[in-house]
């Protein structure tokens, strides 16, 4: 983030400067404002998409495919297509209600081209629209544009086709009317710089494996990719599309499809909390692992965050308080702990919400606090609900969790056993370990923990 605070700094020394030293002002610093920004982007590309390899080129699609997302997710958009074009270059079509065209008084020029040229230009239309998605770096379909060698952008939009094309981000003529139409959309043209780019070559599998995400994450939308590139037996080039009703709980079938289920239906919700809108959808199976996944505005949180950790305390609690109060835990001599509730999970979480702060490495670990109750408040009561309306799959998790903790504590209790063998005999450790067994046994097996 800091890179795009010192990037404004530079435009705005740039525009004081253009005012004193320049005579037509106005054209000049709008003008400059809007090169400097998109130079920027290509003088250093991976501050703004990340990298210049693989992960870069993708994110492009991305960047282009999530601006179509939020014209679903504010309700007007049905269906994004994704072609790969036989040279290498995307196609990204929606049925949304295209970018508008309007004149754009501020900038002089086209609002399309204001969206295509200028750096975090995407929202400034549309204050009011539910504006959640957007990658990781969220930098904007301009981004796109500067790193691109060619790049074409159709409007179709009251009744009429608007075109206008671009090099390295630069117009090459004003936006035009082409034709007319009766359908609404936007399609996106692009072909990624291959002077910017370290490899050229799109993943079919990639992008595939991402639009099928998105589609469990926004469900309704529907999502294809077709790869132009290549030809079946049958004529027909390879393509997917991807269409879920279900949403989360249907990305939880399908992340479980080769494990056993303990519980016949994943355990849903979704619903809205302190104007955040939470999805979760849960499921156990008979194995021992993990498999938690969480997501915010439809980025992958790989490091967790508050979100997260909402969830897992209402997950602890709630079934913690349903298990004693079920009486099934009275015979258990030992306490249950919080990683013991997870053992053979697989559950989603996904929330949307307005100002992310991301932290850590990576950037992928959400830092607002309220989310955390929100998210909390969600699950527990989903989770109560469901415990006391599902009787018979309540008692079956529990005993799960019930197995996981003997499990640990029966592994802890024969580490000790072994440890504590080692320790006084004196076998089988290093010279001083042993040395130690013989004065201070306590200590060393605090130490040996
Ligand atoms: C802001 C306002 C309006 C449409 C869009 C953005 C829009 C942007 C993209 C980017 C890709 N596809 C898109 N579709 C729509 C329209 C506002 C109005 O019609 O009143």
């Amino acid at each position: 983030m800091s890179e795009f605070i010192n990037e404004n700094v530079n435009k705005t020394d740039s525009i004081i400067e253009t005012n004193t030293t320049k005579k037509n002002q106005e054209y000049s610093a709008d003008s400059i404002q809007v090169l400097e920004g998109l130079e920027a982007v290509r003088k250093r590309p991976a501050m703004y998409i990340g990298d210049i390899g693989v992960k870069g080129l993708h994110h492009l699609v991305y960047e282009v495919v999530d601006n179509s997302i939020d014209e679903a997710l504010a309700g007007h958009c049905k269906n994004i297509d994704v072609f790969i074009r036989p040279d290498n270059s995307i196609l990204v079509k929606d049925d949304g209600r295209g970018i508008p065209t309007d004149y754009h008084t501020k900038e002089k020029k086209s609002a399309l081209e204001v969206v295509m040229t200028v750096l975090h230009a995407g929202g400034k239309f549309d204050k009011d629209s539910y504006k959640v998605s957007g990658g990781l770096h969220g930098v904007g379909v301009s981004c796109v544009n500067a790193l691109s060698s060619h790049m074409k952008v159709e409007v179709y939009r009251e009744g009429k086709v608007f075109i206008q094309e671009y090099s390295c981000g630069k117009p090459l003529y004003d936006v035009k009317v082409i034709g007319e139409t009766d359908r609404t959309g936007t399609t996106t043209t692009f072909l990624p710089d291959s002077s910017i780019f370290i490899t050229a070559i799109y993943q079919y599998d990639t992008l595939a494996t991402r639009l099928r995400e998105l589609s469990f994450l926004n469900k309704g939308i529907r999502l294809s990719i077709t790869d132009e590139r290549e030809t079946n037996a049958d004529g027909q080039h390879p393509s997917d599309s991807f269409f879920s009703e279900g949403g989360l709980k249907e990305f939880v079938v399908y992340l479980d499809e080769n494990r056993e289920k303990l519980i016949q239906d994943p355990i849903y919700m979704e619903g809205e909390r302190s104007n955040i809108p939470v999805e979760v959808a849960m499921q156990y199976n008979t194995s021992f692992n993990e498999n938690v996944h969480s997501y915010v505005n439809n980025i992958n949180t790989h490091e967790g965050g508050t979100h997260l950790a909402g969830f897992r305390r209402a997950l602890t609690r709630t079934l913690k308080t349903y298990a004693e109060k079920s009486g099934q835990l009275d015979k258990l001599k030992f306490e249950i702990s919080g990683d013991d509730f997870r053992e053979g999970l697989t559950a989603i979480i996904s929330v949307k919400v307005q100002e992310p702060q991301f932290e850590g490495q990576t950037k992928t670990k959400l830092g607002n606090n309220e989310v955390m109750g929100a998210v909390d408040q969600a699950v527990s009561e989903m989770l109560s609900n469901y415990l006391e309306e599902h009787p018979r799959e309540a008692r079956m998790i529990v005993d799960k969790v019930i197995l996981a903790a003997t499990a640990r504590h029966a592994a802890r209790k024969a580490r000790e056993l072994v440890q504590r063998k080692n320790v006084l005999s004196g076998s089988g450790l290093p010279g001083k370990l042993s040395d130690c067994s013989d004065s201070a046994p306590e200590g060393c097996e605090l130490f040996l923990g």
